[in-house]
Order: structure tokens, then sequence, then C-alpha cells
């Protein structure tokens, strides 16, 4: 067995001190660790996890994050298409359950048989995490040349692998929601490309603006491209857990995420998490044209969600929706002046401009720009 105690200082001393998670028994001495000696973040589900931690790294940090296997199937979406396109790396414990001969629960049969098989299918390096502490360490050391040539690592945990770690009191913080605030939309819908234009005018040299995956980052990027901006091209609906890592590791910047309806439905319960830690620096708007247009205009059920009750609700401090492009700045403004992590929800026209472009530099290309524009600010 390892002890979970110094191998959890061993990867602090390697610089890996911030964690965000699911819980998974294997795990359990290892989480207990997290929790009581780093920043750990818990995640609704393991792929805002990744996307969390991926957020940590863009903003500075060594990351790891903690799954059960079953989980490992949440995370595919951002392993394949944010971690892996970004050239973003996390560390990853991913636990064994349904391993052959353990005479484990029916649930973990099948991904027993293939955890392996996902990594390697996923281009994810791993190797199993030694019983034995020396060779463990050796294992830490070999996985942090992997991250740090930005490709992500994973270790398969065995039952029974790490020692007791007990569990300190948790000191739950209980939130409140402080100011809900409706507008109705007065005038004619603004437009997705005027409402980028609104906030890529407003940002300042501390803002970094993240564009959900689709049309959005499409158009943000013909509206201006700048070294504080980020596309997200796939994980769609992860765009408000990497705004939550970053705005955690970053807090002298200010993280602002802009969110579709479609997306924010995809993984609505990253809220509850992103109103936890309410980092004072996230601003999330909603830009919501109750369609997935990005893949021909098709309907969301945006319709029937209340995205401000539903965020003031989980306790977001501040939610709000505003009715024009002038709220929509005012709003801005306050957040920029006084902080608080704040919601803003506007409703956009349907639809986007003709012949739109794509971003014409590579995902990891903007990555690198933007970790520059953070490091030299
Ligand atoms: C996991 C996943 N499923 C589906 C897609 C395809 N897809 C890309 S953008 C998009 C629609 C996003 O809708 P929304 O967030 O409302 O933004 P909009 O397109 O309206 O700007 C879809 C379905 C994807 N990229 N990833």
């Amino acid at each position: 067995m390892i002890p979970t105690q110094q191998f959890g200082n061993e990867l602090k001393k390697l610089g890996y001190d911030f964690y965000s998670g699911v819980p998974c028994s294997f795990l359990k001495y290892l989480i207990n660790y997290a929790i009581n000696e780093c920043d750990y973040v818990m995640a609704a589900n393991e792929g805002d996890a990744v996307a969390i931690a991926a957020g940590a790294y863009l903003g500075g940090k060594k990351s790891v994050v903690l799954m059960q296997n079953s989980g490992l199937t949440n995370a595919i979406s951002p392993l394949t298409s944010l971690n892996y396109t970004f050239q973003l790396p996390v560390l990853g414990f991913v636990s064994l359950r349904g391993e052959e001969g353990l005479g484990d629960e029916p649930q973990h049969e099948l991904m027993g048989q293939i955890t392996e098989k996902m990594l390697k299918l996923m281009k994810v390096k791993w190797a199993y995490l030694s019983d034995d502490f020396q060779e463990a360490k050796k294992q830490l050391k070999k996985a942090d040349r992997y991250i740090s040539k930005k490709e992500t690592f994973f270790f398969v945990v065995k039952k029974g692998t790490l020692d007791e770690v007990k569990l300190k009191e948790q000191q739950l913080k209980t939130l409140q929601n402080k100011v809900k605030n409706k507008t109705a939309t007065k005038a004619e819908l603004p437009t997705r490309r005027e409402t980028l234009k609104v906030l890529t005018d407003l940002s300042d040299k501390e803002t970094i603006l993240l564009a959900t995956t689709g049309k959005t980052g499409r158009e943000l990027f013909e509206v201006a491209d700048k070294p504080n901006h980020l596309y997200m091209v796939g994980s769609m609906g992860c765009i408000s857990s990497l705004g939550l890592g970053l705005a955690l590791s970053q807090p002298k910047k200010k993280v602002v995420v802009i969110d579709g309806d479609g997306s924010a439905i995809m993984r609505m319960g990253s809220f509850s998490t992103n109103a936890y830690y309410q980092p004072n620096n996230l601003l999330h708007i909603l830009l919501d044209n109750n369609t997935h247009d990005s893949t021909g205009g098709q309907a969301t059920v945006s319709h029937n969600i209340d995205f401000v009750d539903q965020a003031a609700s989980v306790c977001y401090p501040i939610a709000l929706r505003v009715g024009t492009l002038d709220e929509l700045t005012k709003a801005i403004v306050k957040w920029q002046m006084n902080g608080g992590l704040t919601f803003l929800y506007l409703k956009i026209a349907k639809g986007s401009t003709k012949d739109l472009g794509r971003p014409t530099m590579k995902p990891h290309e903007v990555k690198t720009r933007l970790m520059k524009f953070i490091s030299n600010g």
C-alpha cells in the first residue's frame, strides 16, 4: 500500500496542489488528502472536473482530476476535444472498479474490462499506480514529464492501493442569492455579433473572454481576435467550468464566460459548482437564442427555462436578466467595478452572419497566446 499522505506530499512537491473530481471509494484517501491539504473543487460530474482542472492549468496551476472509471465516460468529451485539442494537460487518477476477479458490482463489470482500452483510444498516456511507494514516486516523476510535454497522464488505481487518510471535518459554506432581477426585453433582440462587440469593447487589460463552442467563438474571432480570447471548439457545455478553474487560479484577472443556451443546458450541474466556489472575478453571460444555431438552428428547450431563477436557486450571488445592450453594458461595468460572481442572461436573435469563418489559429496556439497574456499581466 502507498502511504497516501506522503504520496500527496510528493505530488505537492512536484507542484500539484489543485484538484477537482467526483469521489470513488477506491480513491477516497487521496480525495481526503486533497480536501484536507489542497484546493479541491467538488465537480458536478467528471467532465466538469476535467474542464475545471484544465482551466486551472490555463491559470498556471498543475492540476489533478480524480474519478471513478464509471465517470471516465462522462469525461470523454473534454478529454478528447478540450485537453487534447488545446494541449491542456491534467494529471488523472481513475479507479479500476470491476477489475477481473474482484467480484465487484455488476454495473462496473464492463467498464472494468474497457478502462485501459478507453484511455488508449483517447490517446491518454497511462499506467497502473504501483502499490510500492518508491516505485510510485518514480511513476509520478515520469507522469510529470508527460505533463510538462503538455500531455495528459492518467494513473489507473486498483482497490487497496492507497492507505488511509482521515477526512477532516469539511466546513461547508451556506450561501444565498442576494440580487435577482429580471428586466423584460424592450427592443428588438440584439444579434450575437452586436453583443460580442459590446463585450470586446468593454474588456480591459485584466479581462479574459472565453467563448463557448460553435458560432459564439467563431463570431468572437471575427469581431476581434485578441490575446485575451479563447474560442472553445469542442467540449460543448464546459466553458463555465473552464472559466471556474481559471478564475480560481488567477484571482487578479477578470474572467468572462460567454455561454449558449444549448451548451448551458448540456451541463447544468456546473452552475451549482460555479455558485459554490463563487470566485469574485467570474462573470457568466448566457446568450439565449433558443436554438442550436451552430448546427443548423434546431430548437432548444430554453424557452421553458428560467435561467435567472436557476442561477439564483443554486446561489449565484447576483443573477440578472438584461433586456438591451445598454443594460448589458451597465451590468458589466458594475461587475468590473464591484466584482462578485455574476450571472447575466440576455435573449439574442437567432442566426448569424452569412459565410461565417472559423478561427485561423490552431486551438493550442490560441491557448499558448492566452497563457502568455495571463503570465505577462
Ligand atoms: C458534446 C457535443 N455535442 C454536440 C456538439 C455539436 N454542437 C456544436 S455547437 C452546438 C450548438 C450549441 O448551441 P448553443 O450553446 O445554444 O449555441 P449556438 O449554437 O446557438 O450559438 C452543437 C450541438 C458538440 N460540439 N459537442
